[in-house]
């Protein structure tokens, strides 16, 4: 294996699965590989949000629909309509409950931010993105979220994209950084207000989910 000694002592390599670990900022690490011994509980327990709460393509304040479609799980989910940026108890179109948080994401998330050095994490709200080919997301903060001393964490399933890691200004140019099939990246202390968004996704086909990526994005919302 490629990964120096301190890696190979962390994670168990597979002939498929090469994990390994760098620090991309101050406050942001990414975990190449990290959920890849998860993936089929996550797409069957995805599968299962989906059913009850499905993809949809939300509106921004300033009345523009976006070209990423939106779920969530977890007590809280993150919302956008004319009326603003959000989270909600409740999925707006069912006006029911959010689906509960799967235990495998909740797991993960949890393992992937202690492995990056974020103990304790307990998201209440995973956010699930969809892009289709063409599908972007400009750049942005997250600050919906009441404490900003708990770290994201992001897992990226599917399509590879371009993640673009910006500044703590929005005029700071974006470093480009590819994110795969399994890849984490945990963000938190100095990183977490930092700028970031996803380059259009390319057209493609992966052999677990086809034409599509699939973000979760775990959050401590409340
Ligand atoms: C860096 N999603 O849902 S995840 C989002 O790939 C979002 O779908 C992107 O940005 C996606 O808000 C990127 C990575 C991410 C998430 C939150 C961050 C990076 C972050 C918060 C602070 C800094
Ligand atoms: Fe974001």
């Amino acid at each position: 294996m490629s990964a120096g000694p301190l890696t190979a002592d962390l994670f168990e390599s597979t002939a498929d699965t090469k994990p390994s670990q760098e620090a991309i900022a101050e406050g942001a690490v990414l975990l190449r590989g990290f959920a890849r011994p998860f993936e089929a509980e996550l797409i069957a327990d995805l599968h299962a949000i989906v059913a009850q709460a499905p993809f949809r393509h939300m509106v921004t304040p300033g009345g523009h629909q976006m070209s990423v479609a939106m779920t969530n799980c977890g007590s809280a989910g993150w919302v956008t309509d004319r009326s603003g940026y959000r989270y909600d108890s409740n999925d707006p179109e069912s006006a029911k409950p959010w689906p509960a948080m799967p235990s495998s994401f909740f797991r993960l998330a949890a393992q992937a931010a202690a492995q990056a050095g974020f103990n304790d994490f307990a998201p209440d709200a995973c956010l699930i993105n969809r892009y289709q080919p063409g599908a972007k997301m400009s750049l942005h903060q997250d600050k919906d979220e009441l404490d900003f001393g708990a770290p994201i964490v992001s897992v990226s399933l599917g399509l590879p994209a371009i993640f673009l890691w910006g500044g703590l200004k929005r005029s700071d140019k974006p470093r480009r950084f590819p994110l795969k099939h399994g890849d984490i990246v945990a963000w938190g202390g100095p990183a977490r207000l930092v700028f970031h968004g996803v380059a259009p996704l390319a057209d493609g086909e992966h052999a677990l989910l086809g034409r599509q990526r699939i973000n979760l994005t775990f959050r401590k919302a409340r």
